[in-house]
Formats: C-alpha cells, structure tokens, sequence
C-alpha cells in the first residue's frame, strides 16, 4: 500500500449512535477519498489481534469487548500525509482534550468509547488496513 493511505474504522459506538454518515462526510470534506469501505463485526479473535499491542495494557479486555459489540465501518482513506493528517482531524484519544473541529470532540462519548480509529504510522496503515481488505478490494 502507498504511503498516502491510512486506516480508519468507525467504532461500534459511532454505529450504534447514527453516526456512519456525518462521519464519513467529515472525512471526505477534509479531502480524503475512500479507496475501501465496508460494514463489518469483529470477532473477540479478531479484535484481540487488532489491538495485541495493547494486550498487557489495564484496558485491553474493555476495549475487546466494546470493539466487538456491535458493527463497524472500516475504511481505507487516501490523501497527502494521509497518516498525520487523519490523525489531527480524529482528535485526541480522550475527547475531554479533543480539539473543536475534530471528530472525536462532535462524536467520542469517553476515552474508551471515542468513535473512530485512525492508524498511528505508515507501516500500521498497511498491516492495518491489508487485515481488513483483500488487494481487490482496495480501489
Ligand atoms: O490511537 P488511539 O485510538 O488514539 O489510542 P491508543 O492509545 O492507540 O489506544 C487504543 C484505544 O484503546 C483507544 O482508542 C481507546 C482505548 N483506550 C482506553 O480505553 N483507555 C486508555 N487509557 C487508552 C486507550
Ligand atoms: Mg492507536
């Protein structure tokens, strides 16, 4: 994958909440262009391996189950710089220090319920985004 690519997914809470579609126009509003896109549920297997890098962290079961819930939307997004870019319009993990303008501080209800996920580095945009998208389905 090019390094102008970022993963992202709509989390079960911004589902549940309505939220898919003002998500996504926020998204393409700042310019980026959807190259993958789909409604879909992790499994506890699934999402245990997404966020094994926070395994010995005193959150991670709270995040497995709530990653797990209920459907998600990921994506795949496309722009110049796309990683930090993408990162700065997410907003900061807890929306309490989201800045306005950012989707977490319209959307993210708590730290651990905080509506999006955005990749942290070209390389985990690329493992990440290949975990959830086959090579044709990444247009
Ligand atoms: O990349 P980002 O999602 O902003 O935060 P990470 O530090 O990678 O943590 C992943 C995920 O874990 C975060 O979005 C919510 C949850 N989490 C938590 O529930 N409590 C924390 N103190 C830190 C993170
Ligand atoms: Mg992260």
């Amino acid at each position: 994958m090019a390094t102008n690519r970022t993963f992202t997914m709509i989390k079960p809470d911004g589902v549940e909440n309505g939220h898919i579609g003002n998500i996504l126009a926020m998204i393409t509003t700042a310019g980026f262009k959807i190259v993958s896109l789909k409604l879909t549920q992790l499994t506890i297997a699934d999402a245990q391996a997404f966020y094994a890098v926070h395994a010995a962290r005193p959150f991670y079961g709270e995040l497995v189950e709530f990653m797990t819930r209920g459907p998600i939307v990921a994506a795949i997004l496309e722009k110049d710089n796309a990683v930090e870019d993408f990162r700065t319009l997410i907003g900061a993990t807890n929306p309490a220090e989201a800045a306005e303008g950012t989707i977490r501080k319209a959307y993210a209800t708590s730290i651990g319920e905080n509506a999006v996920h955005g990749s942290d580095s070209d390389e985990n945009a690329a493992i990440e985004g290949a975990f959830h998208f086959a090579g044709r389905e990444q247009f």
